[in-house]
């Protein structure tokens, strides 16, 4: 009955739509040609976007292993953008001008060039716990590292290193009005960088949390102004903010309070057995504003690498840091919207438990604790601060919140599913079967305090038969569900083959406003300034100053000028392109032949290169972009004489 039904809405749809028959007789032999289903063709209407329709949202995925970020529409799920973020991008020039080397050399790790990234959690800014599509922020858990992303050009403006964690995972997480960047370690080590043997792991090894204060005017982390928050050598891991009530805390899930650290080799029990004896690991609760005024007192810092560390002894003294125990190896914790909340994947628990942060708050007024850890932390009672916990399947892992108050969707990683519900009242409503093996999901903007449910997205880390064989290493699966109905509705597939795209983060389309082109002619899109070898039409040179040639180049349908640059064998050359154009999407690029270098030249930007001509011989160069069709056309030599 009910296929019926269905069966005549689409055809009545399909005859509305189209008010013709032989549409409705297209489809069905459509249908029927590629074995299509009625809810086939539902789940197609209900992303297909039909050329020239936008999307409702921007999705900002982290692109894994590849070091970028990558951008994607829903519903439609159209691939958007490559953001060159901790690696090369050769189609934007990233890493082969000299403005983005600059940013790329500024992630390098006490001089050593980092060639790769293993970008975790992207986030945006924030205003009062809500997305402000200004800035996104992303993590490299391998070379512990935050970038920063101006979302008014989709271009890296800021890298910076991490000074005393080795590697994090518990990032990039932002507090509610963007006040801070925050990064918790993963693998704890010694902040120093020195030896230190295995032996004196809980003397020397230390985790932490890093908060990398954020200039909102001028886009940048403002490294003097940051600090990090000394933590035990506990595997700390995710990591939320808290807003509303709960404003002015945050949240640090860990493994590993076992302290063990490992030695296979010598007969003892690999790491992952050692670290999950323990029933209960910790969240850390902290106070970063109050972390902040201690930060500023030298009596409360070390200063190691050049960077202030707010030590455990000064935290624990001033009530800034404490710990509550929760159900071992968690892995996601996600603050409700109202603040007031915080719910914990279990991960090896079946369980979700959700604490009520007013709990949490009264026992710490009262200093009501159950004792300490072995580094002087008080440890509140789990049972007292617990709202409750709900038995969720296997392998509960992220969570993401609805519109909808009290409604959260839990990521399932073992038995493969996403579950819908409520958290005040500990109910199942709703679970959805997704292919293997979920790891984050998003709901449209839900991890700011107004989620917008609608879409949910699962990040499946397998795509084992899916889609046409591409070798033994499979691209990863984003899955499309629509949250509008009453049962969730998983509704498109789509691979991904850039790197393990961890977690994503959604934004209404009408939050994003990128500039169409460079207003100031001559600016470096790095800086926001005007650049130094900006070039109006007419002002085109070549300048020597020794043996260095700078050439001042201008680039407009269709040609550079200068066509003809000789230079001495042994010259350090810099050329200096400037796009005059003021058309949307008249991008420009400059390539030499053999020399890797390459320069993206939006319209109003200007864009550097610098070679040495160590060989003699002849170059050319030419526009990259097809911009007209006279771009082949667009050309000019550079000829090197040995003399
Ligand atoms: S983690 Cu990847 S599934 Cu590194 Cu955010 Cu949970
Ligand atoms: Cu300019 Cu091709």
């Amino acid at each position: 009955m009910l296929s019926k039904i269905r069966k005549s809405i689409v055809f009545l749809s399909v005859f509305l739509i189209s008010s013709s028959f032989a549409a409705t007789k297209d489809l069905q032999q459509i249908m029927k040609d590629r074995g299509l289903t009625e809810r086939d063709v539902l789940a197609a209407a209900k992303t297909y976007t039909p050329t020239g329709m936008k999307d409702e949202y921007y999705v900002f995925s982290s692109g894994g292993q590849s070091g970028q970020v990558l951008v994607y529409g829903v519903p439609s799920m159209r691939i958007l953008k490559y953001i060159g973020v901790f690696t090369p991008e050769p189609w934007q020039g990233y890493g082969f001008d000299n403005e983005s080397k600059k940013i790329l050399e500024s992630g390098y790790i006490r001089g050593q060039e980092i060639k790769w990234g293993d970008t975790h959690h992207p986030n945006f800014s924030e205003k009062n716990g809500e997305y402000v599509g200004d800035y996104l922020f992303i993590n490299d858990k391998a070379n512990p590292r935050v970038a920063v992303i101006n979302l008014h050009d989709f271009e890296t403006t800021q890298i910076v290193v991490n000074p005393v964690l080795r590697s994090t995972h518990g990032g990039s997480f932002v507090t509610p009005n963007t006040e801070y960047i925050v990064d918790a370690a993963q693998y704890a080590a010694p902040f120093e960088n020195e030896w230190v043997p295995i032996e004196a792991y809980e003397e020397k090894y230390r985790g932490g949390v890093t908060l990398w204060k954020f200039d909102y005017d001028k886009g940048k982390i403002n490294e003097k102004d940051s600090f990090t928050l000394e933590l035990p050598p506990y595997m700390q891991d995710l990591s939320d903010a808290g807003k509303g009530v709960s404003m002015g805390w945050a949240f640090t899930n860990s493994f590993n309070s076992e302290m063990y650290t490992g030695g296979i080799e010598k007969g003892l029990p690999p790491f992952e057995a050692g670290m999950s004896r323990h029933d209960t690991d910790y969240m850390h609760v902290y106070n970063w504003q109050l972390l902040e005024k201690l930060a500023k007192n030298p009596k409360n810092t070390k200063i190691i690498n050049n960077h202030r560390v707010v030590t455990i002894e000064a935290a624990v003294k001033a009530g800034a840091l404490f710990l509550i125990p929760e159900p071992k190896s968690p892995h996601g914790v996600d603050v409700s919207p109202d603040g007031k909340y915080i719910v914990v994947g279990g991960k090896l628990d079946t369980h979700v438990s959700v604490y009520d942060f007013e709990k949490i708050k009264k026992l710490i007024d009262k200093k009501e604790f159950v004792g300490k850890d072995p580094f002087g932390i008080p440890i509140l009672d789990m049972k007292k601060t617990l709202h409750g916990q709900l038995e969720l399947g296997l392998g509960p892992l992220h969570n993401s919140y609805d519109k909808e108050e009290g409604i959260i969707y839990t990521s399932l990683y073992v038995d493969s599913q996403i579950v819908k519900w409520d958290y005040k009242n500990l109910k199942v409503l709703d679970r959805v079967n997704v292919h293997y093996n979920i790891g984050h999901l998003d709901t449209m903007e839900g991890k700011s305090s107004k989620p917008k449910g609608e879409y949910g997205i699962a990040l499946n880390k397998l795509s084992i038969d899916r889609f046409l064989p591409v070798g033994p290493l499979h691209p990863q699966n984003h899955q499309l569900i629509d949250l509008q109905g009453d049962k969730m509705d998983l509704i498109y597939d789509m691979p991904i083959g850039l790197g393990e795209p961890h977690d994503v983060v959604s934004i209404h389309a009408s939050k994003i406003n990128p500039s169409k082109t460079y207003d100031k002619m001559g600016t470096n899109s790095r800086t926001g300034e005007v650049h130094e070898g900006a070039t109006l039409a007419g002002q085109e040179r070549i300048e020597r100053d020794g043996n260095k040639v700078k050439v001042y180049m201008t680039a407009i349908r269709s040609h550079l000028n200068p066509e003809h640059i000789t230079v001495k064998k042994g010259d350090e050359v810099t050329i200096y392109v400037t796009n005059l154009e003021r058309a949307t999407d008249e991008t420009h690029a400059f390539g030499v032949s053999g020399l890797n270098v390459h320069a993206s030249v939006e319209p109003g930007k200007t864009s550097s290169v610098t070679f040495k001509a160590d060989q003699e011989g002849v170059f050319p160069y030419y526009c990259t972009e097809f911009c007209s069709a006279l771009h082949l056309e667009m050309m000019g030599y550079l000829t090197v004489k040995d003399d």
